[in-house]
């Protein structure tokens, strides 16, 4: 049996990583209207953010989540789609001016700032609605069926989940919030729709009701400790990150965890979140190789 500690260093995450996200890029050509299609300038604009180089953390995990209920990646990839429409769609709102006004993302000038305010919206308004279309094109199973797929991606999106956690992420700008507010924002903002990528890929291999409670407490601790490693590298990592404010009037401070903890603290809390995730993996034995790599990875990236 594979040890929940640590993931297995003979598995070759990198080459698997840029197959699923050749995968996945297929895959988004494929549902999404060609950037030619008029008009061609809210196409153009959903094309930009889209490939515009991007992890494609959510859809690998979604794929690496079929993969370990014994499913096959191909029946989980229009969710895996659906859920990256869903995420580029939020960072582009979330760059908007109303929102944290940036004029970078990935190293490239935000969607706003090519194809102005009024088409950045309507791109990730027009992005946030094909997420359902490319989902409702999926396979369902007597078990999850359209509508329970349609729901579980409705709901992590919406004002419970997403929303909820960019609404109080917003609200809590320049205040100071205790460790159980910041812990509340970044379950809905991050780790909800990364929770729900692992489930969609679950469900598409027609999961047990154990392996799928097993892939929520995955997805859940993947994704808070995502965030956490995101606050991390917001301080440490600054030179891109100043690339983006630069020639801006200094932000609104947010609360991270390491404002809140420090970065000894903040780091241990990633390591523990992380191996909670892993013991997630116990039941799934050699087929979470790929999910624990992944986890592993999100751990240590810096980018
Ligand atoms: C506007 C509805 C709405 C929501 C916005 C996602 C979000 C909520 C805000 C973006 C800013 C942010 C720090 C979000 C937390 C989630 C996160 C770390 C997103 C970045 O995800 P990566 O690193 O991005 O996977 P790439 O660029 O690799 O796809």
């Amino acid at each position: 049996r594979v040890a929940p500690s640590s993931s297995d260093p003979s598995f070759p995450l990198e080459s698997y990583m840029a197959e699923r996200t050749r995968w996945i890029d297929r895959g988004l050509r494929k549902f999404l209207p060609p950037p030619g299609t008029r008009p061609a300038t809210i196409h153009r604009a959903m094309h930009y953010s889209l490939f515009a180089g991007g992890k494609r953390i959510r859809p690998i995990l979604c794929l690496a989540a079929a993969e370990a209920c014994g499913g096959d990646p191909a029946e989980a990839l229009p969710l895996a789609c659906a859920v990256e429409c869903i995420h580029t769609y939020s960072l582009v709102h979330d760059d908007l001016p109303a929102m944290d006004n940036d004029d970078f993302r990935r190293g490239r000038p935000t969607c706003h700032k090519v194809f102005g305010e009024g088409i950045a919206v309507l791109a990730g308004d027009a992005l946030l609605t094909v997420a359902f279309e490319i989902a409702a094109q999926s396979r369902g199973w007597p078990r999850y069926p359209h509508r329970q797929l349609i729901l579980e991606l409705a709901r992590a999106a919406g004002s419970r989940q997403l929303i909820a956690g960019q609404v109080a992420d917003l609200e809590s700008e320049g205040k100071s919030i205790p460790l159980r507010d910041l812990r509340f924002i970044h379950e809905r903002k991050t780790s909800a729709l990364l929770c729900c990528a692992v489930r969609l890929g679950g469900m598409s291999a027609n999961c047990t009701p154990k392996q799928l409670d097993a892939l929520t407490r995955f997805g859940s601790n993947v994704g808070l400790a995502f965030q956490v490693i995101d606050d991390i590298l917001d301080i440490t990592q600054t030179s891109e990150k100043l690339g983006k404010t630069a020639g801006k009037d200094v932000k609104a401070q947010k609360a991270t965890y390491p404002a809140l903890v420090g970065l000894e603290r903040s780091k241990q809390i990633a390591e523990q979140l992380t191996q909670k995730a892993f013991a997630a993996l116990e039941p799934f034995g050699r087929r979470g190789t790929a999910l624990r790599a992944l986890a592993e990875f999100l751990l240590r990236r810096d980018r």
